[in-house]
């Protein structure tokens, strides 16, 4: 692509540490995918037992961990992989990546000296497998941390400061809690640590043979980043755990170049000497870039193991729900994101339970069934859930003398329903939740949606979204959008560094975008204005049942 000065015959690789599998994607010089990878831990890397990716603690409540190594054994046998295909790795410009986003990683003293002498004979796994001082990661879906971010939350002034301050109020999952659990129960481990990575800093580490910086956008679900000035946070670093700032090292934009490739690649692969590492993200931001959301009336919904939601927005507003990152693209504007843990894991449990394992007859169902459920609503937490916040359990309710002006009516708790309702209330109910919790965060209504992540290839589950945000919905040619994402930033990172300082993403605001692997296309259109008024009502049905049980049940 002439015009962004990127030379021809240059390619860009991006990759996705995500829960479930490491994926890649190659884009050429004009953003065309020219090649795909994966490896599914479960399946491909099978002597570390996990399940979805992840142990679930069976004795300490809600300990969601996966094994670190696993990780790097991934990044070797996808690597060989290519070279099995002959991939021309000395065609790389650069490399990218996302990672599931607030995981964290704790190197053991001494391993900055394995990172920086790697044997490019040997394989990666065979050399770090004593890098670690805890050897299970705590991931995105822990949420053993309760007491600590309540800790956290009071040492700073409440739980909106430290929203104001980090973008965010104390997340379980978050990284700053998780450091003080460390930290408290095992304070030898916490002495013994040299550096703490997040999942995506720590696979950039990987690619550069030392410690990378943690980039802002990522950075900024830790509870520990002042998000206005980004930099640590005194305060919060002091919440948090002793010492720590020498632990996280710094911080770096995710344009901003990690580092020279380890020669490890280049004697091990025949990656060029000049191939650069662009600071690896998180799955979300980068995704935002791969869909390449850049207006505040776009609305990205990416149904994957977690579902997510996120648009951009010109200011951080604290809030005591939602999460603000800086845009990994962009140096003026914020994301605003909402995640809900029970995402596909919940979806494929409900198919198992009630669709005989099928989506085919998931889909049938979503097909038989009147929009609006017959006034049946349900709440499915298969997992302890983010938003609400509120425990394992499945809560389902009929409203009573439902009709189509049902604001006001009363509701009656059942015990089930039968399954092609069971399979509409959980795509209604998330889906309704994720409309009313973006009204309450202050996003503008969509313009339009882009869908994304695996279960937006179900064409009823799109119809739904159309009719119950009542805007178009678009999706993108591959769902992945996250390794796709951190391709893209990979050729951003190449550019900046090229002209020597941050540049918008040229072809973000340009129709050749259509041409490209991250044109998006129309798939359902905008339905009935009366059928969205009535979708208004159920939602505030919805969100009020909700409050109810977080006052019963919730964890805050
Ligand atoms: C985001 C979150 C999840 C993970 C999934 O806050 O916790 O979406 O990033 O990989």
């Amino acid at each position: 692509m002439e015009d962004f000065s990127i030379p021809q015959n240059s390619l860009f690789l991006g990759f996705d540490c995500s829960t479930q599998s490491l994926k890649a994607t190659v884009l050429d010089a004009n953003l065309t995918i020219v090649g795909t990878e994966i490896v599914n831990f479960d399946s491909d890397l099978p002597h570390y037992k996990t399940k979805d990716g992840v142990y679930r603690d069976p004795l300490i409540n809600g300990r969601i961990v996966s094994p670190t190594l696993m990780w790097v054994e991934a990044l070797d046998i996808i690597l060989e992989r290519f070279k099995r295909l002959n991939f021309d790795f000395a065609k790389v410009a650069a490399v990218s990546g996302s990672a599931q986003q607030h995981g964290s990683v704790y190197w053991k003293k001494g391993s900055a000296k394995i990172l920086s002498s790697l044997d490019h004979k040997k394989s990666l796994v065979d050399q770090l497998h004593d890098a670690f001082s805890v050897k299970e990661s705590p991931i995105w879906m822990d949420c053993s941390s309760t007491q600590q971010c309540r800790a956290i939350e009071e040492a700073i002034g409440g739980a909106l400061e430290l929203s104001r301050l980090t973008g965010s109020v104390a997340h379980e999952r978050y990284a700053g809690p998780q450091i003080r659990k460390i930290f408290e129960m095992q304070p030898e481990v916490y002495r013994d640590t040299e550096r703490i990575s997040l999942v995506s800093s720590f696979m950039a580490s990987l690619w550069i043979g030392g410690y990378a910086c943690t980039d802002h956008t990522d950075g900024a679900g830790m509870n520990l980043m002042d998000i206005q000035s980004r930099e640590w946070s005194k305060v919060a670093l002091e919440a948090t755990a002793p010492g720590l700032e020498e632990k996280l090292g710094k911080l770096a934009p995710a344009h901003a170049v990690a580092g020279p490739l380890a020669s490890y690649y280049v004697d091990r692969y025949n990656f060029s000497k000049k191939c650069l590492v662009i600071q690896w993200s998180g799955d979300n931001p980068n995704s935002l870039a791969g869909l390449t959301l850049n207006t505040p009336g776009d609305l990205a919904i990416s149904l994957g193991t977690s579902d997510t939601v996120f648009g951009i927005a010109n200011y951080h507003k604290p809030s005591l729900e939602g999460h603000v990152f800086p845009n990994p693209v962009d140096t003026e504007t914020y994301m605003v994101m909402l995640v809900y843990k029970n995402g596909s894991l919940t979806r494929e449990d409900v198919r198992n339970r009630c669709a005989n394992g099928s989506w085919d007859v998931f889909s049938d169902y979503l097909r038989q069934t009147p929009p609006l459920n017959g006034g049946k609503i349900g709440f499915y937490y298969k997992e302890h859930e983010i938003l609400p916040p509120l425990p394992v359990g499945f809560h389902r309710y009929i409203l009573d003398n439902y009709s189509d002006s049902h604001a006001g009516v009363n509701e009656h708790e059942v015990a089930q329903f039968d399954p092609p309702s069971e399979v509409r209330a959980l795509i209604e109910g998330q889906l309704l939740s994720m409309r009313g919790h973006a009204e309450r965060l202050g996003l503008p209504p969509p313009k339009r949606i882009i869908a994304t992540g695996g279960a937006s290839a179900n064409i009823c589950i799109l119809s739904s979204i159309a009719s119950i945000f009542g805007c178009d919905v678009y999706t993108v040619q591959r769902p992945d959008s996250a390794s796709l994402g951190a391709a893209l930033r990979a050729a951003h990172g190449w550019l900046c560094n090229e002209k020597g300082n941050f540049v918008p993403i040229p072809w973000m605001y340009t129709d050749k975008l259509e041409k490209t692997s991250l044109s998006c296309k129309l798939a359902e259109t905008a339905g009935d204005e009366e059928l969205l008024s009535q979708y208004t009502l159920l939602m505030k049905k919805r969100l009020e049942i909700e409050n109810r049980l977080v006052q019963k049940l919730g964890r805050r």
